[in-house]
């Protein structure tokens, strides 16, 4: 047993004393989200003390420590996951049920915690579950924003965005530990004096304004190891009166200002995916974040260490995307400005301990503040900035004498903007992209410049994500029929899954795996016909297509395509045709006009379809509304295909793909991101692959896109589909609701190039492919087959095997193991 806590009789008396202590109620007289509070006390008690135990074995190790800086974490609610890492699960459910209480129903009451966007929040939040489980000492340092992503309703069948307060009720797993506060200081004026004894320079920081950061500690339990990391977020309060500067006390305009600063600093996510707009508020929340962050790795490291020159010996900072790169800056200021190194010393021991990911090529995405935004907020900060460039210049120039074509790509400070991709490549010893495509195509194509001249520091490393929540949690069925047939190795070490493939050949066990399969889809038509008053077959094929709305993830191609479907339904109603459920989730952006009006075509097409009693259900549209960690679960389990069409080149790894993999879906997709490697893994007989190829994206952009025209004059079935956007047919009559939509596709006026993302170009192999996951589906046995190997070629897709590459390629971490804390 993982602790004797657990023990029935032991933890139910536990539950039954915080139910009194905390509301002086008795168990049935408990409200359900009383008793989620109650439970969740009595297993912070257990993690407590093997939280202390895993601090207490790093000192002693004095190990090294990863420090994953990250704007986002996408950690999903946390009580069933933690009972499930400390094996202690089922222990827990049935001393629950003991006292008439359904534990599923209690974790209902918690709040799914959405501090991130979309998959790279969700990457952060895998990988500190690997950190812990493969026992190596992490720090996840983020914001403790008040509210995180927005819940989305939908409202006539559009998009309405609203506040995610989820702190209401209060977080039962996090400490607030106010005696680590650290202070934050923006703005002013620097002023520079010479140290009379050291003839040093000193940089001195004046008429700033400054907010006090308090750390939040969340427990990250690895699997049945004993393991608790640490997820540090941080919350902003003023620094009350008393304790600014001398120069400025009694000054109460200032106090107020700097209350509604904090206030402001930790307020809200930026809900927006993909997308920069170089807003003021969000450059001071990653500075903010970053130096708490960055003053507290030091005084830990200076408790046990007295030479600030071998910090890199024992700490690692990755960066998560360039929202964090300002951690460049601030650490070589707090090694200058409060250590006393010199430059050159300060950029050995940056450059060592400084290592960046790309997430993303999309050119919108990246980061590039105004220089006259970035050095008001940071004057300091820019100075070093500018040192970093002017360095970085000269060494260019040295390299390629004449070539100021070279200096204008690479240089940090270029036309104003301070290009934050740029100085992270230049001062980390490590870049790396997340999926093998992804990867050659930094080196080759975005970052081609910067790979000719650091070849050395870049790498890929191929994304993964838990098994632990995405299988054992969210499929418990399929998680236990694994477990029986092969034993429960692939909790901790995934390529244990392949144990699974000789099954294929195995009667019995396919028709076991379809009816796990089976029950899932009722779990989930249970789900939307609560949430969506939908009915659905769960006989039919539940293609599903969950994830962030975005152009060039094309979930217009899909929702164009199933308006296809529905019209060759109608016109041959004879055609033989298998029912088909198609799912979607996706959160728009709030500012994003294409993206909500698909939105609103998905809800239209489906009350449409859903409606028409003439098609006898051989159709069924449903929008999953707020599409989040905790639903996803459901819908990964039940999935039957996996909808991964992004334009070739343009989705950098992607997750979710893995997701319904592991969990018996094949892949219905583009060759991009990871489904590369997926296709690799289980073979291309067992997916459904088409469309244009990245290297032919790529050549059409070159020469300025096609003429998609061409195509949409000489295909009538699509053509009609294209005109029904402006028909009025699922619009009640309205011409103008998808006017966006439909330009976007054909009207140069309106974009750039007319269909950015080659939609029509992709739609004949799109259809094609469908048909083809159909008639595959029709063959019973060889679809069971499919799915089966979906599964059991999964293995290389745990974010355990992508952290093991990290530590090893770049973070070059110890294990520690760590004794139960009791
Ligand atoms: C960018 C921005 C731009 C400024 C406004 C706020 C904001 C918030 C998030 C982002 C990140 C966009 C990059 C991103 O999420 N990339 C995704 O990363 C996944 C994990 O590596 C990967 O699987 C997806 O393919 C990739 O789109």
């Amino acid at each position: 047993m993982y602790s004797k806590r657990f023990e029935k009789e032991t933890f139910k008396a536990e539950v039954r004393d915080n139910v009194k202590t905390l509301y002086r109620k008795t168990i049935d007289e408990a409200t359900p989200q009383q008793i989620f509070q109650a439970v969740s006390y009595a297993v912070k008690e257990v993690i407590i003390d093997d939280w202390l135990a895993s601090q207490k074995a790093y000192d002693e190790a004095d190990a090294k420590t990863v420090y994953y800086m990250s704007m986002e974490f996408l950690m999903g609610r946390a009580l069933g996951n933690n009972l499930i890492n400390m094996t202690a699960y089922s222990e827990v459910k049935e001393a629950l049920k003991e006292m008439n209480i359904d534990l599923n129903a209690i974790e209902d009451e918690e709040p799914d915690p959405a501090l991130g966007n979309g998959g790279l929040g969700r990457l952060a939040a895998c990988f500190l579950d690997s950190l812990s489980t493969l026992n190596y000492p992490a720090y996840g340092c983020g914001i403790r924003y008040r509210y995180g992503m927005f819940k989305q309703k939908i409202e006539n069948g559009y998009q309405v965005e609203v506040p995610d307060n989820w702190l209401k009720e209060g977080n039962p797993f996090e400490l607030r530990r106010e005696e680590y506060a650290k202070e934050v200081r923006f703005g002013g004026n620097i002023r520079f004096e010479k140290d009379p004894e050291t003839g040093k320079d000193i940089f001195i920081q004046e008429n700033y304004e400054s907010v006090l950061a308090i750390p939040y500690d969340m427990p990250i339990v690895g699997y049945g190891n004993h393991v608790v990391n640490t997820l540090r977020v941080w919350d902003a309060k003023a620094i009350t009166d008393f304790q600014l500067d001398e120069f400025d006390r009694g000054n109460y305009h200032k106090a107020v200002e700097q209350e509604n600063l904090a206030k402001l600093i930790v307020d809200v996510l930026y809900p927006n995916d993909n997308h920069y707009s170089g807003k003021e508020l969000r450059l001071k929340q990653q500075y903010f974040f970053i130096s708490a962050s960055l003053q507290a790795m030091i005084a830990k490291y200076k408790k046990k260490h007295n030479d600030i020159r071998k910090l890199h010996e024992k700490v690692v900072i990755q960066m998560n995307d360039t929202h964090p790169t300002v951690a460049v800056p601030e650490l070589m200021r707090l090694l200058i400005d409060e250590e006393g190194l010199n430059w050159e010393e300060a950029w050995e021991v940056m450059s060592k301990t400084c290592a960046y990911t790309n997430h993303t090529i999309m050119a919108e995405a990246l980061e590039k503040w105004p220089i006259d935004l970035f050095s008001r907020l940071l004057p300091r900060i820019y100075q070093i900035v500018q040192e970093i460039d002017r360095r970085f210049l000269i060494q260019v120039r040295e390299k390629y004498p004449g070539n100021e074509e070279k200096v204008k790509k690479m240089a940090i400070l270029m036309d104003g903007q301070v290009r934050m991709a740029n100085m992270a490549i230049i001062s980390g010893f490590s870049v790396n992209g997340v999926a093998k495509l992804h990867t050659e195509i930094l080196k080759n194509q975005e970052l081609k410049d910067f790979y000719e001249m650091f070849p050395q520091k870049f790498n890929n490393k191929t994304n993964g994500i838990t098994q632990r929540r995405f299988l054992a949690h969210g499929n418990p069925l399929l998680a236990g029929w694994i477990t029986d047939r092969i034993g429960d190795g692939w909790l901790t070490d995934l390529s244990k899954i392949a144990n699974l493939k000789p099954l294929v050949n195995d009667e019995q066990a396919r028709r076991e795996f379809m009816q796990i399969k089976h029950k899932n889809k009722v779990r989930l038509a249970e789900y939307i016909k609560k949430h969506n008053g939908i009915e659905l077959d769960p006989r039919s094929i539940f293609d599903v297509q969950v994830k962030r709305l975005h152009e060039y993830k094309r979930q217009f191609l899909n929702i164009l395509h199933i308006m296809y479907l529905y019209n060759q339904i109608k016109e041959h109603p004879e055609m033989s045709f298998y029912p088909r459920t198609f799912i979607f989730g996706a959160k728009a952006a709030a500012g994003y006009q294409r993206a909500k009006e698909t939105i609103k075509l998905i809800n239209s097409v489906a009350d449409v379809v859903n409606n028409d009693r003439s098609i006898n259900g051989k159709l069924k549209v449903v929008f999953i509304e707020d599409y989040r960690v905790s639903n996803a679960e459901l819908l990964f389990a039940a999935a039957d295909v996996s909808e991964q069409i992004s334009t070739a080149s343009k989705e950098a790894s992607g997750t979710g793909n893995m997701k319904f993999m592991l969990n018996g879906a094949p892949t219905l997709g583009t060759m991009d991101g990871a489904n590369v490697e997926i296709v690799q893994e289980v073979g291309e007989e067992n997916a459904f692959i088409f469309g244009l190829s990245s290297q032919e994206v790529i050549n059409y952009e070159n020469q300025g896109g096609y003429n998609p025209l061409d195509i949409y004059f000489n295909d009538w079935e699509l053509k009609r589909v294209i005109d029904q956007l402006m028909d009025g047919t699922y619009a009640n009559g309205d011409h103008n609701m998808y006017k966006n939509l439909y330009n976007s596709l054909l009207n140069t006026q309106c974009t750039a190039r007319p269909d950015m993302y080659f939609i029509l170009k992709d739609f004949r192999p799109y259809a094609e492919a469908h048909k083809r996951v159909e008639e595959a589906y029709r063959d019973e046995q060889r679809w069971s087959k499919m799915a089966i190997l979906n599964t059991a070629c999964s293995g290389k897709f745990s974010s355990d095997r992508t952290i093991e590459e990290y530590v090893t390629d770049i973070w070059k971490l110890k294990k520690v193991y760590v004794p139960s804390g009791q």
